[in-house]
């Protein structure tokens, strides 16, 4: 036996991931503006801005902070006009908040929805500091009347054929819970341009495509919003024309850093036998989680949950892996304190919402003591030749 034969033995070629077809260039170009957060920062309890995911439907709009007003109005006994200055005076908050934008997972259907094609990376957790939004909506005092308020951003552009403002909105309830922001910085500095300067809302609990940023205007209004981001998306249907059901809430899950190292372009990965230590990280939008199970080639054991970051964050969970030689499939799956567990497979809808369904990780382990660096198959395919070292 060859050397070479021997690499192929330790690190097969790796398997096709489930996708339904090639990206469409419309797919790489959003892939391209909207980045994930690498999973392997499920190590940090607060998540660096800058690996933090994003998600802009339009272009990232212009916005001087000087001129910058809130309006409040519509349907309340005094309209307001506010500064940035003056809510910055106003009461402040900080609070951990997780936000998962309602496509993450998407791409991992089949068919696969077109929209930006997320895996599983459209997460992060990050400490928003802000004004609470009811004691103000008090001081405009909301008429009896009013049954939500409209929440809109300044950018602009088009989705489904129409023209709009990026808007969202909720009800009257919902917008007096004590932890809905209007936050003006993102782990103690002003947010950046990409996530809402100068201010944006965030409703923790709620998928991200609520937390509307670049906001400007808060409108109270007395029939339900029909607004494209709220009529016509984010709902989970069956097809192009099915009303739907809103997304609302984050669905339970569990991710985990991938173990091990990675090749570079399969992203497979491979473990030294022995002791392993999995970790990751727990979180929903309608209950504490309750526990975190991890699963190693279908067997199912407990993890060790981490101390509470609040009530909106994620909470960190541990599993001590003995990995044995050879092909292994790990897996983590959450349940929160409402009885809600992750499904093995999701069914499938339109926009490719919600898809919480496990994440299970190939993972090669070769013996510990392993004398030489293990060559990949791939390395000797010109694909892979080419693509070495970007
Ligand atoms: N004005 C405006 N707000 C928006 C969006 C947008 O495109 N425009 N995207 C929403 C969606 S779908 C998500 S998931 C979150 C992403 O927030 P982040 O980019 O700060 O992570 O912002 C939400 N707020
Ligand atoms: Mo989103």
């Amino acid at each position: 036996m060859t050397s070479t034969e021997d690499a192929v033995e330790v690190w097969p070629a790796p398997p096709n991931p489930p996708t339904d077809g090639p990206l469409t260039f419309e797919e790489l170009q959003l892939a391209g503006r909207n980045r994930g957060m690498p999973l392997e920062a499920l190590r940090y309890d607060v998540t660096p801005t800058g690996l933090h995911y994003l998600l802009v439907h339009f272009d990232i709009p212009a916005v001087d902070a000087v001129s910058w007003r809130l309006r409040v109005d519509g349907l309340v006994e005094h309209p307001l006009e506010l500064s940035l200055d003056d809510l910055r005076s106003r009461p402040r908050t900080t609070l951990p908040v997780t936000l998962e934008c309602a496509g993450n997972g998407r791409a991992r259907l089949q068919p696969r929805p077109l929209s930006n094609p997320w895996l599983l990376e459209a997460i992060g957790t990050a400490e928003w500091t802000g004004t609470s939004l009811g004691p103000l909506l008090d001081e405009a005092g909301i008429r009896d009347e009013a049954v939500e308020l409209v929440f809109t951003g300044a950018d602009h552009g088009v989705q489904g054929g129409m023209e709009q403002d990026y808007q969202r909105s909720l009800s009257i309830a919902e917008v007096h819970r004590p932890e809905v922001l209007l936050a003006d910085e993102m782990n103690g500095a002003p947010l950046q341009p990409q996530h809402g300067f100068p201010l944006r809302l965030v409703v923790p609990g709620w998928y991200g495509m609520t937390s509307v940023k670049w906001l400007h205007r808060i409108e109270a209004v007395a029939e339900p919003f029909e607004g494209y981001q709220q009529a016509r998306t984010y709902r989970y249907k069956t097809d192009a024309d099915d009303p739907g059901i809103p997304v609302s809430h984050i669905r339970v899950r569990a991710l985990m850093t991938p173990p091990g190292i990675p090749d570079f372009f399969t992203r497979r990965r491979l473990v030294d036998a022995g002791r392993v230590t999995l970790h990751g990280r727990a979180w929903g939008g309608r209950a504490p989680i309750r526990r975190v199970e991890v699963g190693v080639d279908g067997s199912w054991s407990e993890a060790t949950l981490a101390a509470s970051m609040g009530d909106w964050a994620w909470r960190g969970w541990t599993f001590a892996w003995d990995a044995t030689l050879g092909e292994h499939e790990v897996a983590c799956r959450a349940t929160d304190a409402d009885g809600d567990a992750q499904p093995l497979e999701a069914p499938w809808n339109y926009g490719g919402m919600g898809n919480n369904s496990v994440q299970a990780i190939r993972v090669t382990v070769r013996a510990s003591t392993s004398p030489a660096p293990t060559r990949m198959p791939s390395a000797r395919s010109s694909a892979g030749a080419s693509r070495t070292g970007r």
